[in-house]
């Protein structure tokens, strides 16, 4: 046995303490301790039962053991697992904190199982494009039933011990986290006494029971559509399937032959990569644990319009006290009005109850006058994107504000350092770009300006978390990562309408690569004023080209500002988006003006135009030092513009087609498209070095 794990004898109970911190993933030294500890419990006539602990439980198999051999190490988790049930002695499992995957599968196997209070319990494996791979699939359905088992399955989100309970997963929940050993070994006595077998019946012997004939075929017809570009939650389906239809020696051969294709799939090669980058994104140059953190207890936001609104909410969400500031009283009241409002669907919804409402909106209080920010620890400015007025903000935050508060601007594209420049603690100010809507999305572009101090970095990371955002890193550049990235990306749209597509074909090419809307919905959604707003402010970087964007500007120039206008590249009627004729005419009478020949377009051409005019120009920012890894830049655009998490993210995609296919696409429509094609599809410099290389990953070289 090794360190992963410590064994003792008390009275007649064997306690195997799982010991592999911080989660106690089971990897391969895990797994040979604890065959080797249930081996001498099962060989001790002195063990009558034995009890399986640890804090947490388990978080399950060790994810970076995937796609290596270490993953099938023997012993592998299914081998260990039907170890233990083989056992004539009762096995329990003690739950403190977690057990998810094969933490609740390594429960599952033990006869009895008791919680500690507050533990959370489950199958997460559909996030990483697996499914439970040693006996979960086939265990669970006979310990709830089949459909219960595939819903908690296919959700993935874990449960609390005493909803566990109710669905009879546990038997029991300890009365406090203290007592569970104790509790779990007056449990054990309990079962030895009453002569308890090691595995009771299933409350399910026949999962199905109940089930109609067609409910997999049906359950699989009426998620198609969601489960679009997946495999995993069909693969999930099928191996509850099996345990509805083969003896459970056979439902395991099914599940691990399924396991093994999840395992190979790229969706789950995707997914792990996002799990990783998840918690890749933290670890900045500058910030170490030992960087000291400011105390955020009271945050001011100014604006209270939409984001400004939403921005409040987030930390109104996390207990954080939040004032509101804005110029006119009856911009504040409908600014605090739309809060309530907004927390009034959630109770309608069942996401909140009336009290926590409540509760959140004592938190929120409104204010028109700047003295009143003078206690804040973090104020976080939303007002019109134009430098001058944020300039004048800040100055006046500079004035009121106590020293170290963090000033923080949720500028979308302008220049930090140029608004820290007019403080006298520019070591104080930072950029926190919310994305819209705020209280929604994950995504938290930082953005770090030449002077921001490290401990203000480090207390806003910490925040975004406590607000349950993904904070990722930028640097000061036009755009930051997410929208100067998506410039290039909307710039081919517009262009692709020029050249021949149609609004809809465009769209419909993005979608179907998994995008959750297509590029010039996001426009219409944006705001085409927004867009144009953006355009005016970088025209001397975009004038050599007279047809870029030139739709945009002239839906401008017609007052079509997409939905907020009911027109813009489409029309809108209710909450239909429709094709609009006088559109395309536009598109065909600019086309002709700017003597561009149109023709027809492939989606598969839409599709690489606008997604590697995308990571092209990521690539440029990682070469600049914008963005500290290409994992980050991924994260941006799974959690902030809708781009598909089993894809793993733009530059994922593109390691998965290879760097020199990437390189040899962008160098065919630089050549294929004429002038524009050599305006606009230049590799970025590292891309060229990185396939000179022979690099598989995009990093800074
Ligand atoms: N394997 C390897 N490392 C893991 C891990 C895991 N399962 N879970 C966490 N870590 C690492 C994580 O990378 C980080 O490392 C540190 O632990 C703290 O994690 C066979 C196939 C458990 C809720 O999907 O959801 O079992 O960055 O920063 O916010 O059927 O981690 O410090 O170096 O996230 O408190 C199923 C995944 C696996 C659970 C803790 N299990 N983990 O969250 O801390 S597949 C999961 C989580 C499986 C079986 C199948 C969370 C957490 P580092 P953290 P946290």
């Amino acid at each position: 046995m090794n360190e992963f794990v410590h064994y003792r004898v008390e009275n007649n109970l064997a306690l195997i303490a799982l010991n592999r911190p911080p989660v106690n993933a089971l990897g391969q030294g895990l797994r040979e301790a604890l065959q080797q500890a249930l081996e001498r419990a099962a060989g001790d006539t002195n063990v009558a039962a034995i009890i399986l602990y640890g804090s947490p439980f388990s978080a399950g198999a060790d994810i970076s053991e995937f796609g290596t051999s270490a993953s099938h190490a023997q012993p592998s988790l299914p081998y260990v697992l039907n170890y233990l049930t083989s056992l004539s002695k009762p096995t329990l499992a003690a739950i403190e904190g977690l057990a998810l995957g094969g933490g609740l599968e390594l429960a599952l196997a033990c006869g009895y199982r008791i919680a500690a209070p507050g533990a959370r319990l489950g199958l997460p494996e559909i996030n990483l494009g697996l499914l439970p791979g040693a006996g979960g699939t086939q265990r669970l359905p006979r310990l709830v039933g089949a459909e219960a088992a595939l819903e908690f399955i296919l959700h993935g989100v874990p449960l609390k011990a005493e909803r566990a309970v109710a669905l009879g997963i546990v038997e029991r929940v300890a009365h406090r986290v203290e007592s569970l050993l104790d509790e779990a070994c007056a449990y054990a006595e309990e079962l030895i006494s009453s002569g308890a077998p090691a595995q009771p019946k299933a409350p399910f012997e026949e999962p199905e029971k109940g089930l109609s004939t067609d409910f997999f075929t049906d359950y699989l017809q009426r998620h198609a559509q969601r489960w679009k570009g997946r495999q995993a939650p069909q693969r999930v389906v099928a191996a509850v399937q099996a345990a509805c239809e083969l003896p459970l020696e056979q439902g395991l051969q099914r599940e691990a032959e399924l396991f093994v294709e999840a395992e190979a799939s790229a969706e789950s090669a995707a997914l792990r990569h996002v799990f990783f980058a998840e918690r890749e994104a933290g670890r900045v140059p500058g910030v170490t644990a030992e960087t000291q953190l400011r105390t955020v207890n009271k945050v001011a936001v100014i604006g209270a319009g939409t984001m400004g609104g939403g921005i409040a909410m987030n930390f109104a969400n996390a207990g954080i006290a939040v004032t509101l500031l804005e110029q006119k009283g009856e911009a504040l009241d409908r600014g605090l009005t739309q809060i309530r409002k907004n927390y009034e669907i959630s109770v309608q919804r069942g996401k909140l109850t009336a009290d926590q409402l409540e509760q959140r909106m004592a938190l929120l209080s409104g204010t028109l006058d700047y003295a009143d920010l003078a206690d804040a620890d973090l104020v976080i400015e939303a007002v019109f994107e134009n430098l001058q007025i944020k300039q004048q903000v800040f100055r006046t935050l500079d004035e009121v504000c106590k020293p170290g508060a963090i000033l923080a601007s949720n500028t979308s594209t302008l220049d930090v350092d140029a608004i820290a420049a007019v403080t006298r603690r520019p070591q104080d100010v930072i950029g926190l770009h919310f994305f819209s809507p705020a209280n929604v999305m994950r995504l938290l572009e930082v953005v770090r300006a030449r002077e921001t101090s490290p401990e203000v970095l480090a207390t806003t990371l910490k925040l975004a978390r406590k607000i349950g955002k993904i904070a990722v890193v930028s640097g000061v550049c036009f755009g930051f990562i997410g929208n100067r990235m998506f410039e290039p990306y909307g710039r081919e749209a517009y262009r692709l309408l020029l050249e021949g597509a149609s609004p809809t074909q465009i769209d419909q090419a993005l979608t179907e690569h998994g995008l959750a809307m297509g590029m010039l919905a996001v426009q219409d959604l944006a705001g085409i004023d927004i867009g144009y707003l953006i355009r005016e402010s970088r025209r001397q970087y975009i004038a050599h080209d007279p047809s870029y964007c030139k739709l945009g500007d002239a839906l401008y120039a017609e007052g079509r500002f997409g939905q907020k206008t009911k027109a813009g590249i489409y029309r809108y009627e209710g909450r239909e988006r429709v094709e609009d004729p006088h559109v395309i005419e536009l598109a065909k009478r600019l086309a002709a003006e700017l003597g561009i020949e149109r023709r027809k377009i492939s989606d598969q051409e839409i599709v690489e135009r606008c997604l590697f005019s995308l990571i092209n120009e990521g690539i440029q920012l990682l070469d600049e030092g914008i963005a500290l890894r290409s994992s980050d830049i991924d994260l941006v655009f799974l959690n902030g513009y809708g781009f598909p998490a089993w894809r793993g993210g733009p530059m994922h995609e593109a390691e998965q087609m290879g760097l020199d296919n990437l390189l040899a696409v962008i160098n065919y429509y630089r050549q294929a498209l004429g002038a524009y094609g050599e305006m606009w599809f230049k590799p970025a410099p590292m891309l060229q070095r990185l396939v000179d290389a022979g690099k598989q990953r995009i990093e800074k070289i």
